[in-house]
């Protein structure tokens, strides 16, 4: 049967965003969009709001990758969207099914220099799925309802949506269409036998799994993989965690004695980007697993590169009949390597230092954080940091801003995964200079109650760019800020806590104060400014 609504386009579209999931929306206010408020108002759907719009799109897109259902931001026209850009291109690079529905000046004196009037189709169609002007307002709910099949369908990503204002405004009626149903795409058999045979086949075979692993529900299906096939995994963005770190075929650190080492490298779900050398692996040959064939790499030539439903390839490969090469010495040759690599980072993480180095930082991390705790890094050399010494023990708990590597998304992810997760401890992992694009949108958490902790390792510079450019130059430029500011003091302002930690002994203390606060609080630590984080290459 299927269902009449009837009301203004706000009614209309809150009705497909409902039918299809749709939980919440994060927005910034602005008059174009008011149907779409005044819909939410009257259903008690809830509303979050921020104080810059690309923090709204990062929330929308945090809820849509921890919680694997669509995420909504609602723009007011023209600025209202373009200040969404960069979050609408995270997440395009990130394969998050995010909604963006913007507002936009009246179409029936287009041309005439409305306010806010712009057409922002051309601006957002090379960064999203899907982009549509919706003219009136009983097409609203077929309209929203395919940007969101769009969005969910693989290779997944976000979409946009704008209402011309007479559109929005005025009432209309449809039916509701059957909500967005995405059938899982077979795999051509043949693809995943070849894949298997040289998994089957390899001596050294490394498993590299990504973000897609968790975004298509096959987080079981590669333990199923792995442990048929006895291959060591090693995990990236949302992946990570896939397999607990305990298991006996979950790999963090041995990566460059793996790599170096393999004679087949297994990448699922994630591209064969700069993070993965290209998917250059020297003499390895790369067998690419991809979610959708638009996913296959162009710039290399893997050995198989089945594409479909990860589940569905991942379980054919755990069931593929044949014989299988023992890899029992090259995972004992792994597990020594990454034992050194962990007693060293061990070492690290307990460091006694005046100033405060960023790897005891997390050394004390590592004893608040509860397993399901969710980590989001916002910064540079800070992050990558975190990147290299927590080790998220469950999937869908770590956000980074992934391969566009954008900075700001710390408050917007923190929204977006406090509203995701109510429960669970929400720690935001901060450089200073990451802090100055999103440290406003803690007055949006202290006023809707949002509570969340911010590490800010403060070393008072852009520290990614400033370390490379003295190598390079020999002196540095525009990458300095104000030492020891009191960024805690900015969180206490807006209604917030926090405190400054200069010695590493007082770092245990701040933590706990900070998770035990239930307000936004900040730990403004004190960091070495000589720390560099060591990488081969550092343009970012
Ligand atoms: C929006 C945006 N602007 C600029 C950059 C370039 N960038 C990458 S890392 C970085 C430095 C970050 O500094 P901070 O957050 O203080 O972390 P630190 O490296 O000092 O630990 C910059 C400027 C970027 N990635 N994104
Ligand atoms: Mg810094």
């Amino acid at each position: 049967m299927t269902e009449r609504v009837e009301g203004h386009g706000g009614e209309l579209a809150l009705a497909a965003l409902r039918a299809n999931g749709v939980r919440e929306m994060f927005t910034l206010s602005g008059g174009h969009v008011f149907p779409l408020y005044d819909a939410a108002h009257r259903h008690g759907f809830p509303i979050y709001d921020v104080r810059h719009e690309q923090s709204a799109v990062f929330a929308a897109e945090a809820v849509a990758k921890l919680q694997r259902r669509p995420g909504l931001a609602v723009l007011t026209a023209g600025p209202g969207v373009t200040n969404g850009v960069s979050g609408l291109t995270s997440a395009y690079f990130n394969a998050s099914p995010v909604l963006v529905l913007g507002g936009r000046a009246p179409q029936f004196r287009w041309g005439s220099g409305s306010l806010q009037e712009m057409d922002h189709l051309p601006l957002v169609a090379p960064v999203t799925k899907h982009a549509e002007t919706v003219f009136s307002a009983g097409d609203i709910p077929r309209a929203v309802t395919a940007a969101l099949t769009a969005a969910l369908t693989p290779h997944r990503g976000p979409v946009f949506l704008d209402f011309p204002l007479e559109a929005v405004f005025s009432v209309g009626d449809a039916e509701l269409p059957a909500p967005a149903a995405v059938a899982p795409v077979e795999p051509d058999p043949d693809e995943v036998a070849a894949a298997g045979r040289l998994i089957m086949g390899a001596q050294r075979p490394v498993v590299i799994a990504g973000s897609e692993v968790y975004a298509g529900d096959a987080v079981a299906a590669l333990r199923e993989a792995a442990e048929a096939l006895g291959v060591p995994v090693f995990t990236n963005g949302m992946g990570r965690g896939a397999l607990p770190p305990e298991h006996p075929l979950a790999f963090a650190k041995a990566r460059r004695v793996a790599l170096s080492g393999a004679d087949v490298v297994v990448v699922i779900g994630t591209p064969l980007d700069f993070r993965l050398s290209f998917g250059d692996f020297g003499d390895a040959a790369v067998v690419h697993i991809v979610d959708a064939s638009s996913q296959r790499a162009g710039h290399v030539q893997p050995a198989a590169s089945p594409a479909g439903d990860l589940r569905l390839i991942l379980s054919a490969l755990a069931g593929q009949p044949g014989d299988r090469v023992d890899h029992a010495d090259w995972i004992a040759q792994l597990r020594t390597a990454e034992d050194a690599a962990k007693a060293r980072d061990a070492e690290e993480m307990a460091a006694d230092t005046d100033p405060i180095r960023p790897a005891r930082v997390y050394g004390e991390l590592r004893r608040v954080l509860a397993l399901d705790a969710i980590t989001i890094g916002d910064g540079g050399d800070f992050v990558s940091y975190a990147g290299r010494y927590l080790e998220p023990a469950q999937p869908g708990t770590w956000l980074d801003p992934g391969p566009y590597g954008c900075l700001g998304t710390g408050m917007g992810y923190a929204m977006g995964a406090r509203v995701s997760h109510p429960d669970r401890q929400i720690c935001v992992l901060m450089g200073d200079g990451a802090a100055g694009f999103s440290l406003m949108d803690v007055e949006s958490l202290v006023r809707q109650q949002l509570p969340v902790v911010i590490v800010v390792g403060n070393n008072g510079i852009w520290g990614l760019e400033k370390h490379p450019m003295r190598a390079m130059y020999g002196y540095d430029v525009a990458a300095d800020l104000q030492p020891e500011l009191r960024y805690d003091k900015v969180v206490e302002a807006l209604g917030g806590a926090g405190e400054t930690v200069a010695r590493a002994a007082d770092l245990g203390p701040a933590l706990a104060r900070a998770f035990d606060a239930g307000v936004p609080y900040l730990v403004n630590v004190l960091t070495d400014p000589a720390d560099a984080y060591p990488r081969s290459s550092n343009l970012a």
